[in-house]
C-alpha cells in the first residue's frame, strides 16, 4: 500500500443532458467504485467524489432540442444521473452538481485569482457569429458537410459520421444550427491559459516523473506534449455557465472544461466545509481521477497547469486511470442514435440484478482497448460463471451445511491433505489481487476472485461430501468446515466488485461484513456459527431475455436506418453554379481519352495522392492523381477511366505526372471516377 494518509478519488462528472449508459459505468464508474470499497476495507482514509456537468454546450443544444431551458434539462438528468449511480450500489460521498452555488463561487474565484495574478493572456480572434440570432456560436452550433467523408450534420468541432475531430472553418457549407443563416465571423476577445508556459514543466512532471500511468495515458500526454502545447481559450461567448468575473467578462462565461474540474473541489467544499483543504493541498492525500480517454488532456495536461498556475498549496493527480471506450454489439454507443444499455433501463429489466452488470463490465472492462459488450457475453458471463462457479459452490457448500449438520458450521473433525492443501492457496490469490487492484487492473482483479469461487468448487468436486456423508460423518464435517472458509474469504474477495451479491451472501453466512485483514486468515467462520437458510446468490439469464435485448436494439438499428435515409432524400447536396459558355473550338483543344490503371500506390507522406501506372492505348504513363482519399490504390488498379491526354506535364512531389484523371465531383465532396460504361479499347477519344 502506499505511504499517502488519505486518498481522494474522483470520477469523471457527467454532463446532465441525458441518462447515464453502461460504457459511462464500464470507463469510469465500477472501477472507481471498486477501487474505493477496496481502500475503504482495507481501512483507509478515502473520499469518493463527483458530481453533474452542468453547463456546456451540450446542455444548451439538448434545452432546445426539447424547447426547454438548459435548467429544466440539468434538473431533470441530475435527478435521474444521481439516482441510477446509486442503484447500481456507486457509493460516492457527495454526488453535487455544477450548477450549485458553492460551486459557482468556488470556479469564479479560481478564475479571478488567475486573473488578477497575470495567468491568463487576453486575445481577440474571429469567431463565427449568427447575425439573424445575435450570438456567437460555439463549434457545436454550427453545422455543414463533413470535408473528411462527405456526410451533411457534421459539426463545428466533430463529425459524428467519420469519428473526424473538426474545427469550423473545415466545414463545407457552415451554417448556423440556431437559425439556420450562414454565419459571418466576427472578432471577439477571450481569456487564454497559455498552456506553453507549462510544457517543459508538464514534460518533468508527467514525462519523466510518471512513467508508471497507463500507456494510453502516458501515451495521450506524450504525444500532446511533443507535439507542442498551445494557449488555451477558458472563456466562451454563452450565456450558460459561470459568468466570467472580471472586467470585459459581460455576456462570457467560463469554458466548461476550466469550471467542470474544479467541480471536484467544490463538491469536496460543500460536503466538508470546514476540513476541505486536507484533501487538496496535503502532500498526504493521493488524488486519483477515474476518467474516460476523451478527457485525459483536461485531466492530465489542462486541469495540472490550473492548479499549478492558481499554486496556494494544491496537490496533482497520483495516478489517471482512464480507461478506453465500450462499444455495443460491435458498433460505438450513441446517446444521439439511441445506441446504448441504459441503467435505468436494465433495471426494469433485470431488477435487482445491478451486480450481473458490474460483474460482466468489469470482466470486460475496456482497459487497454475499446471493448464490445454483447447481450450473448452478458449471459454467458452470467450463466457459466456466477451461477455455475461461483453460485453453485456457495449454495452446495450452506445446503449441505443445512442438510447434514442443522446449518450450523462443523468441527473440523477429520482433515485431510487435500484440505490445506486447497487453503494454502488462498494467500496467493489474495496478494495478487490486491496487486492487481493497487494498480488499477481490475479484470485481472475480478478474475482471481472467480479463481477463488473456482477452487472451491473443485474443491467440492474432488471430496464429494454428498458421497462421503452415507458413510462417514466426520470427513463430511471437515469437508464443509473448509468450503465454509472459502466462502468466507469470497465473501470479502467480492466485495468490492459485487456488493449486492455480497450481501446476500453475509446474510446466507450470517457475518456483519468481514474485514480484509480476514482474507486468507484461518477459521473465519468459528465451528458452532450458525448460518441462516440458503439462497441464490444468482438466477439464470435465459435466451428469450437476451432475445428481447437483441430485438430491441435491432428495431432501433432499422429505426435509425429509416431516419437516415429520409434526411438523405430530404437533403441533397446543392450543385456547383453553372461555368461561362465557351467555344466547341475550346473543347476540341481536350484530349480526353479511355486508359486503364495498371499499377496504383500511395504517394510516400501524403494523404491524398495516388501513383498510378497507366496504359492509353498511346503509351503507359505516370498519373498522380488526389484521390486516396476516395479510394484505395487496390480499388484503382484494373478500373478503366477517363483521362485528360494532353494535360501540360508537371512534377507533384517529385514526380511527373502526364495528364488528369476525370472526376464527379458531388458538391458535399463526394467524388467518383468518369468510366466508359462497358470497357472499350484504351485510348478511345471521349467528346
Ligand atoms: N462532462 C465530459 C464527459 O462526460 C465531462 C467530464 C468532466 S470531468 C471534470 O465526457
Ligand atoms: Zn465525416
Amino acid at each position: 500500500m502506499s505511504d499517502f494518509k488519505r486518498t481522494l478519488v474522483t470520477c469523471a462528472l457527467p454532463y446532465a443532458n441525458g441518462p447515464v449508459h453502461i460504457g459511462h459505468l464500464a470507463g469510469v464508474y465500477v472501477p472507481a467504485d471498486i477501487y474505493v470499497r477496496y481502500l475503504r476495507m482495507r481501512g483507509n482514509d478515502v473520499l469518493f467524489v463527483c458530481g453533474s456537468d452542468e453547463h456546456g454546450v451540450p446542455i444548451t443544444i439538448k434545452a432546445k432540442k426539447l424547447g426547454c431551458t438548459p435548467q429544466d434539462v440539468v434538473d431533470k438528468y441530475h435527478g435521474i444521473i444521481k439516482q441510477a449511480f446509486s442503484d447500481f450500489g456507486i457509493k460516492f460521498d457527495i454526488y453535487s452538481r455544477t450548477s450549485s452555488a458553492t460551486h459557482r463561487e468556488t470556479a469564479s474565484e479560481f478564475f479571478k485569482k488567475l486573473h488578477d495574478d497575470g495567468k491568463f493572456i487576453e486575445k481577440e480572434s474571429e469567431q463565427y457569429y449568427d447575425e439573424e440570432a445575435g450570438s456567437f456560436l460555439a463549434d457545436r452550433y454550427i453545422v455543414g458537410t463533413c470535408p473528411k467523408c462527405g456526410a451533411e450534420g457534421a459539426y463545428g468541432d466533430q463529425c459524428e459520421k467519420c469519428g473526424s475531430t473538426l474545427s469550423p472553418d473545415e466545414l463545407i457549407n457552415p451554417h448556423s444550427a440556431i437559425s439556420g443563416s450562414q454565419p459571418v465571423k466576427r472578432a471577439t476577445k477571450h481569456w487564454y491559459l497559455p498552456l506553453d508556459q507549462y510544457e517543459s514543466w508538464l514534460s518533468e512532471w508527467i514525462l519523466d516523473g510518471h512513467k508508471e500511468w497507463k500507456v494510453n495515458v502516458y501515451g495521450q500526454c506524450k504525444s500532446w506534449i511533443d507535439g507542442g502545447l498551445q494557449p488555451r481559450a477558458v472563456s466562451r461567448d454563452l450565456d450558460w455557465g459561470v459568468p466570467v468575473p472580471v472586467e470585459g467578462g459581460e455576456g462570457k462565461v467560463l469554458y466548461v472544461w476550466f469550471d467542470a474540474p474544479i467541480g471536484y473541489i467544490s463538491n469536496t467544499k460543500e460536503l466538508l466545509p470546514n476540513d476541505w483543504e486536507k484533501w487538496w493541498k496535503s502532500e498526504d492525500t493521493k488524488l486519483v481521477h477515474f476518467i474516460g480517454k476523451d478527457n485525459i488532456v483536461f485531466h492530465c495536461i489542462v486541469f495540472p497547469a490550473m492548479l499549478k498556475a492558481y499554486g496556494d498549496g494544491y496537490i496533482l493527480p497520483e495516478n489517471v486511470p482512464a480507461n478506453e471506450f465500450l462499444n455495443l454489439e460491435g458498433d460505438k454507443i450513441s446517446t444521439s442514435k439511441n445506441w446504448a444499455v441504459w441503467l435505468h433501463e436494465y433495471l426494469q429489466e433485470f431488477p435487482s440484478q445491478q451486480d450481473i452488470l458490474r460483474y460482466v463490465l468489469c470482466a470486460n472492462a475496456p482497459e487497454t482497448k475499446d471493448n464490445d459488450f454483447t447481450w450473448k457475453d452478458f449471459q454467458t458471463r452470467n450463466n457459466s460463471e456466477l451461477v455455475a462457479i461461483f453460485g453453485n459452490f456457495v449454495n452446495r457448500a450452506v445446503v449441505l451445511t443445512h442438510k447434514y449438520f442443522c446449518g450450523v458450521v462443523p468441527q473440523n473433525l477429520k482433515p485431510e491433505d487435500i484440505d490445506s492443501e486447497t487453503l494454502a492457496q488462498i494467500p496467493q490469490i489474495k496478494k495478487d489481487l490486491e496487486y492487481y487492484i493497487e494498480n488499477y487492473k481490475f479484470r485481472e482483479a475480478l478474475k482471481e476472485a472467480m479463481n477463488l469461487a473456482r477452487l472451491g468448487n473443485k474443491y467440492l468436486t474432488d471430496t464429494e461430501p454428498w458421497k462421503v456423508a452415507k458413510s462417514d460423518m466426520d470427513r463430511t464435517a471437515s469437508i464443509l468446515y473448509t468450503s465454509l472458509q472459502i466462502c468466507a474469504n469470497l465473501a470479502i474477495a467480492f466485495a468490492p466488485f459485487l456488493p449486492f451479491s455480497t450481501e446476500k451472501l453475509n446474510r446466507i453466512l450470517n457475518v456483519e461484513q468481514l474485514p480484509w485483514d480476514l482474507f486468507a486468515t484461518e477459521d473465519i467462520l468459528k465451528s458452532g456459527h450458525s448460518l441462516n437458510p440458503a439462497e441464490l446468490l444468482f438466477a439464470k439469464i435465459e435466451d428469450e431475455q437476451v432475445q428481447f435485448q437483441i430485438d430491441k436494439l435491432n428495431a432501433t438499428k432499422a429505426e435509425n436506418k429509416q431516419n437516415e435515409e429520409k434526411a438523405n432524400i430530404n437533403e441533397e447536396p446543392a450543385l456547383a453554379p453553372a461555368k461561362e459558355e465557351c467555344t466547341f473550338d475550346d473543347f476540341m483543344k481536350l484530349d480526353i481519352r479511355t486508359a486503364t490503371v495498371l499499377e496504383a500506390e500511395r504517394v510516400p507522406k501524403t494523404d491524398k495522392l495516388l501513383k498510378l501506372t497507366i496504359d492509353t492505348g498511346l503509351d503507359q504513363r505516370t498519373i498522380v492523381s488526389g484521390i486516396a482519399e476516395y479510394y484505395t490504390p487496390e480499388e484503382m488498379v484494373g478500373k478503366q477511366i477517363c483521362i485528360l491526354a494532353n494535360l501540360q506535364p508537371r512534377k507533384i512531389r517529385g514526380i511527373e505526372s502526364k495528364g488528369m484523371i476525370l472526376m464527379a465531383k458531388q458538391e458535399d465532396g463526394k467524388m467518383r471516377v468518369v468510366s466508359p460504361e462497358e470497357r472499350l479499347l484504351n485510348g478511345s477519344t471521349v467528346g
